[in-house]
């Protein structure tokens, strides 16, 4: 990573079962798995998008509501 490069946090956050961690599959890798299963503890992934030309690394953190 470039010193210059901006990153973003993204923390999602929901009810168990609202489907956080499909959003995520879907926005990273474009995929769709009927049988993920809960998550447990803390899941996160890298992803880079470009706006208006520049790289920006997004670290997208899957949460989970303890109930
Ligand atoms: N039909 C449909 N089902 C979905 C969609 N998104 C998620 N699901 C289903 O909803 C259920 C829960 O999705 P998850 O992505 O595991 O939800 P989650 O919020 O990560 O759940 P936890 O990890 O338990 O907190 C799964 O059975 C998914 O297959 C959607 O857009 N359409
Ligand atoms: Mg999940």
């Amino acid at each position: 990573m470039t010193q210059d490069e901006k990153t973003l946090k993204i923390l999602l956050i929901g009810n168990s079962l609202v489907g956080k961690s499909s959003l995520l599959l879907r926005f990273c890798d474009n995929r769709f798995n009927e049988d993920m299963g809960t998550t447990i503890g803390v899941d996160f992934r890298f992803a880079n998008i470009s706006v208006e030309g520049e790289s920006i690394q997004l670290q997208i953190v899957n949460g989970k509501k303890q109930r």
